[in-house]
């Protein structure tokens, strides 16, 4: 599929939301800066062989002083709405108690930065960033840190409430228990592997709490959650594959979205043996499944499953990128991602799928016949982008061809799927967030996994806007004819 942003731009609706996304931790730095508090993550990136390259997070972007400058970059960018979360431990340092001044400051300035720029915050309450103290008493495997969020979320109403278009309580979480809880990929760390269920329920609680309190703050944004949703394909045909399959996307897809939409977790999981050691009390399901004004869904590939253990839970390319040998992670596990023989894939060794995307609001909007709007909190590519350097016109050009297509492509193939006619024209998807703005700290994957629109140098902090920069902003122009196109080198590459 090739479509040109002018094509793409006539596909998208007046109404809908085109956005950046991005996370505290991955692009602030400052960590140690005006009273932030540590986080469970920075003692994480701190290990020896835990990040790739030992890739620090400790300046990352620099966000942190060079907001102005990010912002005016997305105002020229032309998007209509900013994905941000705020850092717990910069506002609220131990995760309870005293909250730190200039942390409140930093955002208080960043909302009104936006608005004066035109453009709508979206922010996330919890992205990763748990404060250390209570990483420290238990983090997510204990049920008081879903209570903290509650409170974080009263905290966040009060302050930042009344600037505040869309809230998100939790990013993702099913990576933090898969890779934090369940094989110590992420922080903190841990390898409980089935014993992670905790982290599980304990997070979708957290989310329910926020929501209550957003809720009772009278907030005037919307509030949802984002889950992560990869469709899960059999590896062939064999009764195993299927099963294998299915059991990944309960794990992965279901176990997060049914509590949510539906008060239930799926029946197997309420079956095995594991969830019989973990008692909560009835009631959390009602507090988890309370209305929400819309479901954020990230969407990046979808996933190939094969029975058996295989020779890691990830295909080699995939573990490669990540840095680690993951053969250990994961033993005796009685299935495995297997890599996909026909398919293109990003640097991190993810497939490049676009029509699954449309298999995902399909099966998102079979699936729950209640589901709310939706919005693509997240989708983008990493791809090893190569810098040029015009000596002649002294400019520097990035041509990130293979990330503008997959934007286009991904875009294209929800806005199809939503259209009337289409596999999902029952689900009223609202936005698309493209992860990222810019180059940043992909957590375990450190600077290797560059995701931007933007690029970083991350020895100088210079931004240079890339390719595929100049097409979205292009993109986003032609929606709306009659109004001038801003970008010098819109027409870099079409
Ligand atoms: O960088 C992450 C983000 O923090 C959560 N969603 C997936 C992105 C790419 O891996």
């Amino acid at each position: 599929m090739s479509v040109t942003a002018k094509d793409l731009a006539a596909l998208i609706p007046d109404s809908f939301t085109m956005g950046v996304a991005t996370a505290a931790f991955q692009i602030e730095g400052a960590l140690d800066k005006d009273g932030r508090g540590p986080a469970g993550w920075d003692l994480f990136a701190a290990r020896p062989g835990a990040i790739v390259d030992d890739g620090s997070p400790a300046v990352s972007c620099d966000h942190y002083h060079r907001m102005p400058e990010d912002v005016a970059l997305m105002k020229e960018l032309g998007i209509d709405s900013y994905r941000f979360s705020l850092s717990w431990p910069r506002i609220q340092p131990d995760g309870k108690g005293a909250l730190n001044p200039a942390g409140l400051e930093f955002y208080d300035r960043l909302l009104d930065e936006l608005l004066a720029s035109g453009i709508s915050p979206m922010v996330t309450l919890y992205h990763w960033d748990t404060p250390l103290p209570l990483d420290q008493a238990g983090g997510w495997i204990h049920r008081d840190t879903a209570y903290r969020l509650g409170d974080f979320a009263s905290i966040a109403a009060s302050f930042f409430g009344d600037r505040v278009a869309r809230w998100v309580t939790v990013n993702e979480p099913a990576t933090v228990a898969t890779n934090g809880y369940a094989l110590g990929l992420h922080s903190p760390g841990e390898s409980l592997l089935l014993n992670a269920f905790p982290s599980v329920h304990h997070q979708l609680l957290g989310h329910g709490l926020a929501v209550q309190a957003l809720r009772s703050a009278n907030v005037p944004g919307e509030i949802g959650i984002t889950n992560v949703y990869s469709p899960m394909v059999p590896a062939s045909g064999n009764p195993l594959d299927k099963l294998s399959a299915g059991l990944m996307d309960i794990a992965q897809n279901r176990l997060y979205a049914d509590p949510v939409l539906t008060g239930k977790y799926p029946d197997v999981i309420r079956a095995a043996k594991f969830f019989s050691s973990f008692n909560h009390p009835d009631e959390d399901m009602t507090v988890i499944s309370q209305p929400l004004d819309f479901y954020g869904l990230n969407y990046y590939m979808p996933t190939k499953v094969a029975a058996g253990a295989g020779e890691g839970p990830v295909p080699a390319g995939m573990a490669e990128a990540m840095g680690s040998d993951l053969s250990e992670n994961a033993p005796g596990s009685p299935f495995h991602i297997t890599a996909w023989s026909d398919a293109q894939t990003t640097a991190y060794g993810w497939p490049i799928k676009p029509e699954y995307m449309s298999v995902a609001l399909a099966e998102m909007a079979e699936r729950y016949p209640d589901l709310p709007p939706v919005i693509i909190t997240e989708g983008g590519a990493s791809f090893d982008d190569v810098v040029v350097k015009d000596r002649k016109a002294g400019k520097i050009i990035i041509p990130d061809e293979r990330r503008l297509r997959y934007l286009a492509e991904h875009l294209a193939s929800a806005l199809e799927a939503t259209a009337p006619g289409g596999v999902a024209e029952s689900m009223d998807l609202r936005g698309y967030y493209v992860w990222s703005l810019m180059d940043n700290f992909e957590w375990s994957a450190g600077y290797r996994q560059p995701f931007g629109l933007i690029h970083v140098d991350f020895e100088t902090l210079v931004r240079t806007p890339k390719a595929s920069y100049y097409w979205l902003q292009e993109v986003l122009a032609s929606r709306h004819p009659g109004v001038p196109e801003t970008a010098a080198g819109a027409a870099a590459v079409r």
